[in-house]
């Protein structure tokens, strides 16, 4: 990756919930801070997202008598896999891993916070129409393509690679700097779902080509 003027690394939910140990732990999760670390040195646009949830939020199946995490349940907006309580707002589980280099990030987005709908994308809700304000925020500033890293491949860092496409920006994907929780093989649905939406993928000690 070799960045440029008009890119920016967008840095998807890197938070203690997601990494050992945390309430909704991704395998390996916390393996991405230092690849993340070296990228953000380079990239002149750092921008992050932090999934941002009220206790007793919709997606929780504990909000859900009676249904199991990672279940699905089918909402107004569609279906919605369910999980376990995680990143509540103010908590240290909501908090970014200790090791991030997050001083230049220039702005942080929190996602989910609206009780009724989740929110994995870093630019639209579940409904897949209610925007975060990202994209305007990126057009505005005149940053074209989005380089994603973070967590979880095949939730927050899929759906928000795919807006991204649909939106209109290029759109890398460094895949050493992602891991995936994969539910029944979701992760090898999201590489592919991403590649087919015109996602480059890519990987961080790689020059582009
Ligand atoms: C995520 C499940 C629930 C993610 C967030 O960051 O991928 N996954 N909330
Ligand atoms: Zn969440």
């Amino acid at each position: 990756m070799r960045p440029t003027d008009t890119d920016v690394l967008l840095v998807i939910d890197v938070q203690n919930d997601f990494c050992p140990g945390g309430a909704l732990a991704v395998p390996d999760g916390d393996a991405v801070v230092p690849a993340i670390n070296r990228l953000a040195e380079r990239f002149a646009h750092v921008v992050l997202t932090q999934d941002w949830h009220p206790a007793g939020h919709s997606s929780f199946a504990s909000s859900h008598p009676g249904r199991a995490p990672f279940s699905s349940l089918a909402m107004p907006y569609g279906a919605q896999t369910l999980w376990p309580d995680h990143c509540v707002q103010g908590t240290d589980g909501a908090a970014f891993r200790p090791d991030l280099a997050v001083t230049r990030a220039e702005l942080i987005v929190r996602k989910g916070f609206r009780p009724a709908i989740d929110s994995y994308s870093a630019f639209f809700e579940n409904d897949r129409t209610t925007p975060t304000g990202l994209a305007g925020y990126l057009r505005e500033r005149g940053l074209t393509r989005v380089v994603c890293v973070g967590l979880a491949t095949d939730f927050c860092v899929r759906f928000s690679a795919e807006d991204a496409r649909r939106l209109g920006f290029e759109v890398v994907l460094v895949e050493d700097a992602c891991r995936g929780i994969d539910l029944d093989g979701s992760v090898a649905a999201a590489m592919a779902a991403m590649a087919g939406a015109g996602v480059t993928i890519a990987a961080s000690g790689q020059e582009p080509t």
